[in-house]
């Protein structure tokens, strides 16, 4: 096993048996602007907290896997210009130069698994891309093979978002809807694809995961949130800056693991902020209820 270092309040709620919800990175450091993700880390923290939980950010500090961070960590990570967007492919290779990575919703899948955190709340998963050939997110592939929760308020309607329903059935991943019939796709509550699964209530969402365990099955478990009404987009306008932003990044050659960086900095700025502001909204509520699924499930 490699070295996982817990922070103090982590290693204390791990001896208690108490329950943990892990936290990206990439979202600070790739997802969000200066000094909203400062902000935002910290209020998710604060949310998990509040709702019965100890929150677990995880992040690359010079190579170290760190498990929780101390508020330096955060700052680093909302800063600097060298942290790098490691997906699982990246791991291995950050680790060995000792350098700084921020985790995307993959390779914090991986990380929550080894330190046995069973519940992660982020905003969005990446999926297959529109119009790409073969630009489909490690993220998918990491839900196929690591026993992990994930919630999220969707997928981002930058995506080819049938498409990414495909492969997660492809490979087994059940998709909850949280008190909705429709996959949410990230600024807006609906995207017009029909769930399979349904769950009013937390005890229900613990109930499918407590039996998916049980039965021994590897995939993870995607939880789709919708945003709250009140600052969820208005459709039109978040579908027009999506084609706009998307129209930018093919101009300006844009593609890989920068792509969903630049759209979403790129929408941030066509909306005046809004999307932005939608963002943060979703990335607190998914915390809270990651937090209440992790304290059903002990
Ligand atoms: N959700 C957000 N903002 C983000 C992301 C998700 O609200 O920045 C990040 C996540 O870390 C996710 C990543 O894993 O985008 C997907 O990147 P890619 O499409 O390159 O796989
Ligand atoms: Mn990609």
């Amino acid at each position: 096993m490699p070295t996982l270092n817990y922070s103090p309040s982590v290693q204390t709620a791990k001896a208690a048996n108490g329950a943990l919800v892990a936290l990206e990175s990439t979202v600070i450091s790739h997802g969000l602007p200066y000094p909203q993700n400062l902000t935002l880390a910290q209020e998710m923290e604060a949310v998990v907290t509040e709702n019965g939980a100890t929150p677990a950010t995880i992040a690359l500090i010079d190579g170290e896997i760190q498990i929780g961070l101390d508020a330096a960590n955060l700052n680093t990570l909302a800063t600097a210009d060298d942290v790098v967007k490691v997906s699982r492919r990246d791991v291995a290779a950050v680790v060995a130069r000792k350098r700084h990575g921020a985790t995307t919703v993959a390779s914090t899948m991986l990380f929550a698994h080894m330190a046995e955190i069973g519940v992660f709340a982020t905003g969005g998963i990446g999926g297959v891309h529109r119009d790409s050939n073969w630009d489909v997110s490690a993220d998918l592939i990491e839900l196929a093979q690591t026993p992990v929760v994930v919630v999220c308020a969707g997928a981002k309607s930058i995506l080819d978002l049938p498409a990414t329903m495909e492969v997660l059935e492809t490979y087994g991943v059940p998709v909850i809807g949280y008190q909705t019939d429709e996959l949410p796709a990230f600024f807006t509550r609906e995207s017009g694809i029909g769930l399979q699964i349904r769950a009013d209530s937390i005890q229900d969402i613990a109930d499918i995961v407590q039996t998916q365990r049980t039965l021994g099955l590897k995939s993870g478990i995607l939880v789709t949130v919708p945003v709250p009404e009140d600052v969820a987009m208005d459709k039109k306008d978040a579908d027009a800056a999506v084609e706009e932003a998307m129209a930018a990044a093919v101009a300006q050659g844009i593609h890989g693991k920068a792509l969903t960086p630049f759209l979403l900095q790129k929408i941030g700025k066509l909306t005046g902020g809004e999307s932005v502001e939608t963002n943060l909204a979703f990335l607190k509520q998914n915390a809270a209820v990651a937090a209440q699924i992790a304290v059903a499930l002990q």
